[in-house]
């Protein structure tokens, strides 16, 4: 069951909850499956340096751990993540609320290589989703016909989140937010894409109007979404750009509103003879 199917019964049903707050409405068994599920095999290439979960951060959602590892590929249900079905267990996202943050370490450097795709360094995944616009059918409990987006979302921050990159996890260089993207917002998660890939820079969510699943993986070229940031955004004390050539150290500060963190991913790099 995806968290918006969830949200559409929960309508009908005329049960107030929030998106992100849809699992609460699960009957204990399946939060019991949800604290069981699927977690990447690998040993986490990343550790927790400080989690503050400010004011308003979801409850139940506030394991800092959850940011750790790949984007998730199945939600609490065991079904396959996707656009239309981001994550939203409480061992897969983290939440942050205004005046909080989040900052991770990582084992090997994140490099701001000009071979990275698209010159993007990172994604940060979050947990929005786009809004399927098909009738829903109670009896079946399922979309009528092929599901399809008219490019809105749900799930999204809309709070003013930065975003700042550390190569010694002592001095942080803000990502001028001017030219870095929105905070769990678009592009939504796709559990079946390559996490090191990037959307196409320039897509905006208007390019995803009327597409299914197919159509919209089509757009996506094989990335697995989240927003993808350039370290060549970083601003020094007096605002001024400075060249980061790597980092190890990430942190997110929630000034307002909320944010959501499944997974933060290098983005590959273009090598020699393969392209
Ligand atoms: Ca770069
Ligand atoms: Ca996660």
């Amino acid at each position: 069951m995806s968290k918006q199917k969830l949200s559409v019964l929960a309508k009908a049903a005329r049960v107030s909850i929030t998106a992100t707050a849809a699992a609460a409405i699960l009957p204990v068994a399946v939060t019991l499956l949800a604290a069981e599920s699927h977690r990447p095999p690998h040993t986490p290439s990343a550790v927790v340096v400080s989690y503050d979960p400010g004011v308003g951060a979801v409850p139940r959602f506030t394991d800092p751990r959850a940011a750790l590892g790949a984007p998730s590929q199945i939600n609490p249900f065991g079904e396959p993540t996707d656009p239309f079905n981001p994550p939203y267990g409480t061992n897969q996202i983290v939440s942050v609320g205004a005046g909080g943050h989040l900052a991770l370490q990582f084992h090997t450097p994140i490099l701001n290589h000009p071979n990275n795709l698209a010159g993007l360094d990172f994604t940060l995944f979050g947990n929005t989703g786009f809004i399927i616009t098909n009738e829903f059918d109670l009896t079946s409990f399922d979309w009528v016909g092929i599901p399809a987006t008219d490019g809105t979302m749900f799930g999204f921050s809309t709070g003013e989140i930065l975003v700042s990159a550390s190569r010694n996890g002592e001095e942080y260089f803000l990502l001028d937010p001017a030219q870095s993207p929105a905070v769990d917002h678009f592009p939504p998660t796709d559990g079946a894409g390559d996490p090191g890939v990037p959307v196409a820079p320039g897509l905006t969510p208007a390019d995803f109007v009327g597409t299914t699943l197919a159509e919209l993986r089509a757009l996506y070229q094989g990335s697995a979404g989240g927003a993808s940031f350039d370290l060549d955004a970083a601003l020094d004390s007096r605002g001024q750009s400075v060249f980061l050539p790597e980092i190890r150290f990430i942190r997110i500060d929630v000034l307002s509103g909320r944010a959501e963190i499944d997974a933060i991913s290098a983005v590959n790099r273009v090598s020699r003879g393969r392209p």
